[in-house]
């Protein structure tokens, strides 16, 4: 294991910020690839965890690295998922500050797995006295599930979070976990009812199929044959076999143990699986047309789906053929032609699934609920982030859209809170400093959300505009507004301009990680997300109990017109910025080292890229031109008080003046460090390793002297 910054040439330097020639990004790829192929995969840029997904597993986790990084100091252990997660939960139980550890990168650099590893880290370190076992129990036990409802393979990644997932633990006072909260952002929920080539519906489909019980198979009435799904295997034969790797039939019995220790009852379970089922019975259903009116086939499907959501066949029947519209408190009911009636059934599909995925966390959360709330201690938040990357695929949609925006979102406190907060640190400290150029990616979330204006704003307009509205009057609407704006390359302005090659139903948008052209086709239909009356109607009085619950009644008497789906997704992005505003941040910043899911490949280039658009190049700049270290005059006088004689065993007076004294005692030259207002600021990390190893060996000394102490007294 790695252990000093004496192993340079082998194992590169732990901490970027040491980089002789830190401007260069060539000198920090080549860091970071010597780390690789050394099998050490993080590196620290200041207090920023940079993670390079190993495609291979290490045997850097479990109980005995764990107890190494218990109570230890970022500095002291070389970097590591488990140091980040120390620090945070410590400055949780020392500085009572609520916490958040931000994940990000793009699909496949191990977002969802540091995730886990931070939350193994808590569940390791917490409750020695063994009464918050169960909620240690649940917090652990929610990810399987959410993977299995929210994840699928796809061609960057054989388990892909489908969603985006943030999760509150809740600690008491003593530092031990008492709940939880999750909350989640926008499945992709397209991929229930098709997939592209080479990928799959989600996992628990495929778990269904080949792990259940013939009994349960039998009352759900399935087959084991998956290429009989249309919803599971349109994508070609990839999708027939299990994912790579991926063990479907084992992975249900975990899923429904995880259930149950979550509280759902074997009621409950049953009527979760039959919903999934449903699905699948939904999707072979066929329809066809009649003197253009849609019928539909294959009858057991029809009986299949109606028994298990527990309607009656004849309203299932008629409501995926027929639409009714309130018009004047008239109802008028018309039949659906064979397009519309595939449609209506999709759009069925697709929000029994989703709304299930969004019940189930609420389920989770009631049951991580903390049993009582302490009235005089103030419990504290440690947040986990793990949210959908960056995508840029060879055809982007609506979902890419989304996933992109947020990912601009995030970058935007990422920039708030660890650029510009540093400058803005120095400023209030009144420390000298020369400010650092950054890329502020603001001007490309105005484009977006600006009101009216923005992209967002002009969607909206379009699918609640009566009319002939279409995918492509909203593509001229946004290339004729925001034809000017220089991250909008609009069809037109490629072909005068950048003679770039786009089609007619193609923008582009130049993200702050790069240029994506996005196809306006399914635009307007997925960001209105309509579902048509009957249908809710139907599922708000089916006798699976929480089918039912999926379609409230209330959502039906209700005359606001539904938001659309990206702005709810907007307006629960912005909640989730202030959660992580109001919370001091960690970073896991991941990254994927080639696109072949492959081990020991260190591909240059696709690292390279990721480096650029994480931003942290610039990270490293602002870190470095200022002071590797920081912390408050008390806290650091705390810490080494005993290394001079002058401030130990006591210290009358203020905690500045103190911290002065300290350090013209140990020698510092007036170049190493700076005192701020409330702070004291040092350079370089060497001189923070020297006074640390100091400590430690002061430290040693003084228990070793109280220890004889103690034994003479005896
Ligand atoms: V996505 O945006 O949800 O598509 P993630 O979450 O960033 O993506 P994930 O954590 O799922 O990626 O990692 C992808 C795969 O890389 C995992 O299934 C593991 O096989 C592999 N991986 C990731 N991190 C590690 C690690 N620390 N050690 C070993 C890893 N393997
Ligand atoms: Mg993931």
């Amino acid at each position: 294991m790695e252990r000093s910054l004496h192993d340079r040439d082998r194992v590169g330097v732990q901490d970027s910020v040491l980089l002789d020639n830190y401007r260069s990004e060539d000198a920090f790829l080549g860091n970071l690839k010597k780390r690789f192929k050394e099998n050490i995969i993080y590196t620290y840029i200041g207090h920023v965890l940079v993670s390079v997904n190993p495609y291979k597993d290490l045997p850097i986790y479990g109980p005995k690295t764990i107890k190494e990084y218990r109570n230890t100091h970022i500095i002291e252990n070389p970097p590591h998922v488990y140091a980040i997660t120390e620090a945070a939960y410590n400055s949780l139980i020392e500085e009572s500050q609520d916490q958040c550890i931000l994940i990000s990168g793009e699909s496949g650099s191990g977002k969802t797995e540091a995730s886990k590893k931070v939350l193994e880290y808590i569940a390791a370190v917490t409750d020695h006295r063994g009464q918050v076992q169960p909620v240690k129990e649940k917090l652990l036990q929610c990810n399987p599930v959410l993977e299995a409802f929210g994840n699928a393979k796809t061609t960057r990644n054989d388990n892909s979070s489908r969603f985006g997932k943030y999760m509150d633990i809740e600690f008491n006072s003593l530092g031990d976990p008492v709940g939880g909260n999750i909350l989640n952002y926008l499945l992709e929920k397209s991929r229930v009812v098709g997939q592209n080539p080479g990928e799959r519906n989600f996992h628990i489909f495929y778990q269904l199929l080949e792990g259940g019980e013939p009994e349960l198979m039998e009352a759900l009435h399935l087959t084991r044959k998956i290429d009989y799904y249309n919803y599971i295997s349109k994508a070609g034969k990839d999708s027939k076999v299990g994912a790579d790797g991926l063990n479907d039939a084992r992975h249900l019995k975990e899923v429904c143990n995880a259930m149950t220790i979550l509280g759902l009852s074997a009621r409950e379970q049953g009527e979760i699986l039959a919903i999934v089922a449903s699905v699948l019975h939904l999707g072979n259903i066929d329809v066809s047309e009649q003197q253009g009116v849609a019928v539909l086939d294959n009858f057991a499907h029809i009986f299949a789906a109606a028994e298990l959501l527990g309607c009656p066949e004849d309203v299932l029947r008629s409501a995926l053929t027929h639409r009714t519209i309130l018009a004047r408190g008239d109802t008028v009911t018309s039949p659906l032609d064979r397009e519309t009636a595939v449609y209506a059934r999709d759009a069925l599909a697709k929000a029994v699934y989703a709304r299930l995925f969004s019940w189930l966390v609420q389920r989770f959360n009631k049951s991580l609920q903390p049993a009582a709330r302490s009235k005089t201690a103030r419990n504290h938040l440690m947040g986990i982030l793990d949210i959908y990357g960056f995508e840029i695929f060879r055809h982007n949609s609506f979902e890419q859209f989304c996933i992109n925006y947020c990912n601009e979102k995030l970058q935007q406190v990422f920039i708030k809170l660890t650029l510009q907060s540093e400058q803005e640190e120095y400023l209030k400290e009144g420390i000298e400093w020369e400010p650092v150029e950054y890329f502020d990616n603001n001007v490309i979330i105005n484009l977006i959300e600006q009101k009216h204006k923005g992209i967002i704003s002009l969607l909206d307009e379009e699918c609640l505009r009566p009319g002939d509205t279409s995918d492509l009057t909203f593509l001229e609407k946004i290339s004729e507004q925001l034809n000017q704006h220089e991250h909008f390359i609009s069809h037109k302005k490629a072909d005068n301009k950048t003679k770039k090659i786009m089609s007619r139903e193609e923008f582009v948008l130049v993200h702050y990680a790069g240029e994506v052209t996005y196809d306006v086709n399914g635009f307007l239909d997925k960001n209105n997300d309509l579902l048509y009356r009957d249908l809710r109607e139907m599922m708000s009085s089916t006798t699976n109990n929480i089918a039912r619950v999926l379609f409230p009644k209330s959502e039906l008497q209700s005359k606001k017109r539904p938001e659309t789906a990206i702005s709810q997704f907007k307006n629960s992005l912005n909640q989730l910025m202030s959660i992580l505003m109001s919370k001091e941040p960690s970073y896991i910043r991941c990254i994927k080292p080639n696109d072949f899911k492959q081990a020991g490949v260190f591909s240059d280039e696709i690292v390279g890229h990721q480096v650029k658009y994480l931003g942290l190049m610039e990270n490293l700049r602002v870190r470095r031109a200022g002071f590797a270290y920081r912390r408050q005059f008390e806290q650091f006088l705390q810490r080494y008080k005993s290394l001079c004689p002058k401030t130990w065993p006591s210290y009358k007076g203020p905690a500045k003046d103190g911290v002065r004294v300290l350090i013209q005692h140990l020698g510092y030259q007036p170049d190493e460090f700076r005192i701020g207002e409330t702070k004291i600021f040092i350079r370089h990390p060497q001189t923070l390793f020297e006074i640390e190893d100091a400590f430690q060996a002061r430290k040693h000394e003084l228990v070793t002297k109280i220890q004889a102490k103690y034994k003479a007294h005896v």
